[in-house]
C-alpha cells in the first residue's frame, strides 16, 4: 500500500452515517458566499507528500473549507493560520491557502485529521472518532520510514493520536501523556519495522477560538512548528 492509494480509498468512506448525512447535506445547501461552487461533500485526506517527515494533526475538515475545497486546511481561517506559519518558517511554498488548485506545496510536512469528515458543530463523537482512527493508524504505518515528529492541534487530536499510536508502532507511557500547549513527548519504537522515535508536540487548535482571543499568537504557534521541524530534522 502507498499513502496515495489510501487517500483515493478514504475518499469512498460512508462508515459514520451521521457525518455521512452532514457532509452531505453541507454540500448540497452550500454557504451563500459559495453559492456557485461545488463541494467536495466528502471524506478529506491528507495533504502534503507522502514522504514528509512531520505531520500536522489536527481534528476534523471544516464544514465549508475542507468540506468544500476537498483539502485539509483550505478556504477556512484555521487554515489561514496554519499555512501562514508554515510558511514563515520556511516549510510550505505560499502564505495562503485558498482553493483547492491555489498551487500549495507543503516542503517535508503533510497535515492530516483524526476525523477525515466535516461534523456538525466541530464535534465528532466519540464513536465516530474510534471509527475513524483506522485510517489513521494506516496513514502513520505508511509514513514512518520518514516520519519523524507530529504536531498535534488541541485535545481532541492529542486523545485520538495516542490512541492510534502504539497500533503504528510506537510506545505510549503510562500514565498516558496529558495534553497541553508546547508540551513535547519523545515515544520510542516499539517493533522492529519502526526505524526511529517520535517527537510529539502539543499545540492549541488553529481556530478562531483560539487565534481570535489570543489564546494562541502567530508567535506560540511558530515556535512549536519549528521546533518540530528540527526535531524531524527538517
Ligand atoms: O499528487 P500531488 O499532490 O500533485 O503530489 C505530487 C508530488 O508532490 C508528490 O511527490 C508529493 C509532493 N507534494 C508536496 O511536496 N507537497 C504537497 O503539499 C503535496 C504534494
Ligand atoms: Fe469514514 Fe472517517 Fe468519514 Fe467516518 S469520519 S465516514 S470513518 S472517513
Amino acid at each position: 500500500g502507498s499513502v496515495a492509494a489510501l487517500d483515493r480509498v478514504l475518499a469512498d468512506c460512508r462508515a459514520c452515517p451521521r457525518l455521512v448525512e452532514w457532509r452531505e447535506e453541507v454540500a448540497r445547501v452550500k454557504r451563500a458566499a459559495f453559492a456557485d461552487e461545488e463541494y467536495w461533500g466528502r471524506p478529506v485526506a491528507g495533504f502534503g507528500p507522502a514522504d514528509a517527515r512531520m505531520l500536522v494533526v489536527g481534528l476534523a475538515p471544516a464544514a465549508h473549507g475542507g468540506n468544500r475545497t476537498g483539502r485539509m486546511f483550505t478556504g477556512d481561517r484555521s487554515g489561514d493560520v496554519l499555512v501562514r506559519a508554515l510558511y514563515d518558517i520556511g516549510l510550505a511554498s505560499q502564505p495562503t491557502s485558498e482553493r483547492r488548485d491555489d498551487g500549495l506545496r507543503l516542503l517535508g510536512v503533510r497535515f492530516t485529521a483524526p476525523v477525515h469528515c466535516a461534523p456538525p458543530a466541530n464535534k465528532p463523537t466519540p464513536g465516530e472518532r474510534d471509527t475513524c482512527a483506522a485510517w489513521l493508524v494506516r496513514e502513520l504505518q505508511l509514513m514512518k520510514g520518514t516520519l519523524g515528529s507530529v504536531v498535534v492541534l488541541g485535545a481532541f487530536g492529542w486523545q485520538a493520536l495516542m490512541t492510534a499510536i502504539p497500533a503504528a508502532g510506537w510506545s505510549v507511557p503510562r500514565p498516558r501523556p496529558v495534553f497541553g500547549h508546547g508540551v513535547r513527548v519523545d515515544l520510542a519504537p516499539a517493533d522492529p519495522a519502526t526505524p526511529r522515535p517520535l517527537a510529539v508536540f502539543g499545540s492549541y487548535h488553529v481556530s478562531q477560538q483560539n487565534t481570535f482571543t489570543g489564546r494562541l499568537t502567530p508567535a506560540m504557534l511558530r515556535e512549536v512548528l519549528a521546533d518540530a521541524a528540527t526535531a524531524a530534522g527538517l
